[in-house]
């Protein structure tokens, strides 16, 4: 559980200011009825639970710039949120009752879908469902996709780099971003809307917004890259013998056809009975339960690509070696549905288990076997009787090596091992050489390991980057960066 005070009653903001804010945002545009601010005030995992005079919705760039001048003059904090499905609390006020919420909900336009050029221009509220529906009616593909899909917006997507289910083939959100329209915290815009791919003109500051968390300007609108859309499809779910079993079966499908991987997600058994426990409708395709599941998605733009040739092909060989223990593969959109719902509804399946702690790590490809193994083995010796659930983007290096309470325990008890929970889990994948936040981000969970895995040169560089876009530190504050 993180450390935090209980919330303060909001400070009003000055009437002076909100009379002027009222000019700029209209009537639409300022909401400060504690009842409405309500659900912005709290985080997707239940973590924090802060406090905020009000929450500004401009309905244009112009609208958001005027009024950010405003508050950077009168020193005023501003905490951007878009879907707030943050895992790390990133869009969340802290409880001072001083710190404005910046929704960027009204700007919720495509403003342009082009087939020629590949490319979506999207307004920051648009909620990424939204923004994969309208790609696809163009004929087109948006392809990133997570769980949180129809809730998180594009702009909170952008400012986290989100990653999901299709990284594999696709990239993080970064890799899907050509341009970005961005406004500065002194209310300065920055229109990068260009949808070129190349561009090498200068520092590309429209990278350094990506991932930063809102803490370095508003990304207000985006162009985005589209693709041809996929037009064959072939999804399984396999049980697997082992960790190294799965990472075997990435191996097969990668070295005979790389680009025919769109998704390659691993799950364990703990995480698919809970699944199983707590998912209405939820059944397991196989004939009985395992200790280790994949998930196998291909995809390809050509119509006649025979990726359930391939998909059989490489199942048999994996069967004949003992590392693929049973498979199922979709044979209708239903099943193609219902198998990816098992590996959506791991969040939610752990939530409704009870007390968890995610731990949202990466290290390279070739070392996920032995993380899982050696973090789940210290996390139950840590904690007897707690339940290990890794699960997620095995095809990254991305495992979320999440711990549930031992069944029984009390989930205050439970969370009070946190500190010591993620401390394990990062002992042993920074052996590994890879990273505490491979997609959430840093957020208000965890600057201080970031202070302590990035200190020295490139902390102090982030550190000055801030400093030199947001000499105030009123965008964000609390967020990333260690205090
Ligand atoms: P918010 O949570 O509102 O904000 C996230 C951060 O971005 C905050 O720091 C906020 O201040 C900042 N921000 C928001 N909008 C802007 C803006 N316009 N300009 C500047 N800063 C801004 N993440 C993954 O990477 N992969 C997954 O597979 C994945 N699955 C998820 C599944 C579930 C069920 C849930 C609840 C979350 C999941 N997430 C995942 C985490 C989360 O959905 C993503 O990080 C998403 O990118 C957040 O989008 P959002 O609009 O909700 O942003
Ligand atoms: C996912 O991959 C998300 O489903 C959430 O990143 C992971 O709940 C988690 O730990
Ligand atoms: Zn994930």
């Amino acid at each position: 559980m993180p450390d935090v005070n209980p919330p303060r009653p909001a400070t009003p903001l000055p009437a002076t200011l909100m009379a002027a804010l009222q000019s700029i945002l209209g009537p639409r545009g300022i909401v400060t009825d504690p009842s409405d601010l309500e659900p912005h005030l709290s985080d997707w995992r239940g973590l924090y639970h802060g406090a905020s005079p009000a929450m500004l919705r401009p309905a244009s760039t112009g609208e958001l710039s005027a009024a950010l001048k405003l508050l950077y003059e009168a020193g005023i904090p501003v905490v951007p949120q878009g879907g707030n499905t943050s895992m790390v609390g990133g869009a969340m006020p802290d409880e001072s009752g001083r710190q404005v919420i910046l929704s960027l909900s009204r700007m919720n336009r495509i403003r342009d879908i082009d087939p020629v050029d590949m490319t979506m221009v999207a307004e920051a509220g648009v909620v990424l469902k939204t923004a994969q529906d309208a790609a696809a009616g163009a004929g087109c593909l948006f392809p990133l996709s997570l769980g949180a899909e129809g809730t998180a917006t594009i702009g909170g997507v952008l400012s986290t780099n989100a990653g999901g289910n299709t990284t594999v083939r696709y990239g993080n959100a970064r890799e899907l971003m050509l341009g970005l329209e961005i406004v500065l915290p002194d209310g300065g815009v920055i229109n990068g809307l260009r949808r070129l791919r190349k561009d090498n003109t200068g520092y590309a500051l429209r990278h350094l917004m990506v991932g930063a968390e809102g803490t370095l300007g508003i990304v207000t609108a985006a162009v985005l890259r589209l693709f041809p859309r996929p037009r064959s499809e072939a999804i399984a779910l396999c049980a697997v013998e082992s960790e190294e079993a799965a990472l075997s079966l990435f191996r097969r499908f990668r070295d005979r056809d790389e680009g025919a991987v769109r998704a390659f997600e691993y799950m364990s058994g703990n995480g698919m009975d809970m699944v199983m426990r707590h998912i209405d409708g939820a059944a397991l395709p196989l004939s009985e339960r395992a200790d280790h599941y994949v998930l196998v998605d291909l995809a390809s733009s050509r119509p006649d690509a025979d990726l359930r040739g391939l998909m059989e092909v490489v199942l048999e060989e994996a069967l004949e070696a003992g590392e693929v223990l049973d498979a199922a593969l979709a044979e209708s959109e239903a099943q193609r549905h219902a198998i990816w719902r098992l590996r959506e509804e791991h969040p939610e399946a752990q939530k409704k288990e009870g007390a968890s702690v995610k731990n949202d790590v990466s290290v390279p490809v070739s070392k996920v076997p032995e993380m899982i193994r050696r973090c789940s083995a210290a996390l139950m010796e840590l904690i007897p009787g707690s339940r290990p659930v890794p699960f997620g983007h095995m095809g990254d290096g991305n495992i979320h090596m999440n711990l549930e309470q031992p069944e029984g325990m009390d989930p205050a008890a439970f969370l009070a091992r946190s500190h010591d929970i993620m401390d394990c889990v990062n002992a042993i994948v920074r052996e590994l050489d890879g990273s505490f936040s491979a997609e959430h981000g840093v957020g208000r969970l965890k600057p201080d390991m970031l202070a302590e895995w990035r200190g020295g040169a490139e902390l102090d560089a982030m550190r000055r980057i801030k400093a030199a876009l947001d000499p105030k530190g009123l965008l964000n504050p609390g967020k990333v960066l260690p205090a």
